[in-house]
């Protein structure tokens, strides 16, 4: 009860409240910023959305191979396509591989290599050398979105270098899998043969780690205890 004659001194109203009226203050301001927790929550479920929808794809490619291709001269130490969900005859040319619709982590995998030349695989500061590198050796290209910027070098020469989309894409082959959201990258070197499997190259998404459901309530449950703490604080604060 406040008396008129407190408010005439000055009192302030406003500590004066019972305790039961700073509570509701306090849990109204509690519940804003579980609010703002749960929209944070949608919106990072939403991202993870998009990112799994992205998927590669192939344009400007053909499917025409040049007359002495070597289809049954495929033949990569362990590179299994099958085992990918990939078969040969899917074999594009040239073109541009493209990540479409969302942005999403592109891990590139050293698969392997059948050439006498020694041939470089290029993306940014990471190379891939089939003559050194280990095969199943990988690294991986964070958020990537359009064309994929790799080249590759015949005999480690940037003069004969053929680029995704760019000079020599005809010397570099690609096999999607089903799914799209894994494929192989294959390179015909400058040496006179017509194969395509002088390297190749796995390009895959990295799978987004999504959180089991008891995580996702284990961390409310966690966010909730550490708020009332915070509010049993502020509450012994004021008292
Ligand atoms: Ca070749
Ligand atoms: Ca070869």
């Amino acid at each position: 009860m406040v008396l008129s004659s407190q408010r005439k001194a000055g009192y302030d109203s406003f500590a004066s409240k019972p305790y039961t009226g700073k509570s509701i203050h306090r849990w109204g301001a509690y519940m804003k910023q579980i609010k703002q927790l749960v929209i944070g929550l949608v919106l990072a479920a939403a991202a993870v959305g998009v990112q799994a929808s992205a998927k590669f794809s192939i344009t400007g490619a053909s499917n025409a191979k040049p007359s002495t291709f070597e289809q049954g001269a495929f033949g990569i130490a362990g590179l299994d396509l099958a085992s990918l969900g990939m078969s040969l005859s899917d074999l594009k040319l040239g073109g541009t591989l493209s990540v479409k619709g969302g942005r999403d982590d592109v891990s590139y995998q050293f698969l392997g290599s059948e050439a006498s030349y020694n041939n470089f695989f290029v993306r940014g500061a990471n190379v891939f050398k089939n003559a050194t590198s280990q095969v199943g050796s990988s690294f991986t290209n964070l958020n990537v979105t359009g064309a994929l910027d790799f080249a590759f070098l015949s005999q480690g020469n940037a003069a004969q270098k053929a680029v995704n989309g760019g000079i020599n894409a005809g010397r570099i082959g690609t096999i999607l899998s089903g799914d799209k959201r894994s494929v192989l990258i294959t390179f015909n070197d400058f040496a006179a043969d017509k194969d395509f499997d002088d390297m190749a190259i796995l390009a895959s998404f990295v799978p987004a780690p999504v959180p089991e459901p008891v995580s996702y309530v284990m961390l409310m449950a966690g966010m909730l205890t550490m708020g009332f703490i915070a509010r049993r604080r502020m509450g012994a604060n004021i008292r």
